[in-house]
């Protein structure tokens, strides 16, 4: 009986282990130790959905850090727009070189994207061009390869927060 007691005991407390560890709020997905939120229905300028994710539990506009991320938010993205090829189906990430051209960011904490993991497509960001093309965008009828896009253009774009972030608000 005695055995039985723990084991029931050890099956509640991992199952709030669990729970806990995939605490994010409603309307949010998870991965790994993230939680996101894709904002499919709205159009944001980069600046405004940078504004929007803060104004959403402090969250950010996602950065990418390895492949594993990337194929999530692609398979979350394709989920969302069935045609998948349309020039209208393309998300904002929270890179930019706006402040020294040429070399991107991550803007939440400044870390050079030349020093960890990248999906830039062939011949991108276009440095040093002439259009000004200075915010990071994941661009789904390319195979959600990345592309430097013009700031002020109008996008849907992924928020993202780590899970203790958000139980911590939650
Ligand atoms: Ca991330
Ligand atoms: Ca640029």
């Amino acid at each position: 009986m005695m055995f039985y007691a723990i084991c029931f005991l050890f099956l509640v407390s991992h199952i709030l282990v669990c729970e806990g560890r995939q605490g994010c709020q409603n309307g949010w997905v998870t991965s790994d130790d993230s939680c996101y939120l894709f904002a499919d229905e709205i159009k944001l300028d980069w600046t405004e959905a940078t504004h929007f994710c803060a104004s959403h539990g402090g969250s950010h506009v996602a950065t990418i850090e390895n492949e594993a991320e990337l194929l999530f938010l692609e398979d979350q993205c394709k989920r969302l727009f069935k045609q998948g090829t349309s020039r209208d189906h393309w998300f904002w990430l929270g890179a930019t070189d706006d402040e020294v051209e040429g070399v991107w960011v991550w803007y939440t904490d400044h870390s050079r994207l030349s020093d960890g993991y990248t999906n830039w497509y062939p011949g991108q960001p276009e440095t040093g061009d002439k259009n000004n093309q200075d915010c990071a965008c994941l661009w789904g009828p390319i195979s959600y390869t990345w592309h430097d896009c013009h700031c002020e253009l109008k996008s849907h774009f992924i928020c993202e927060q780590s899970t203790s972030e958000q139980e911590i608000i939650g």
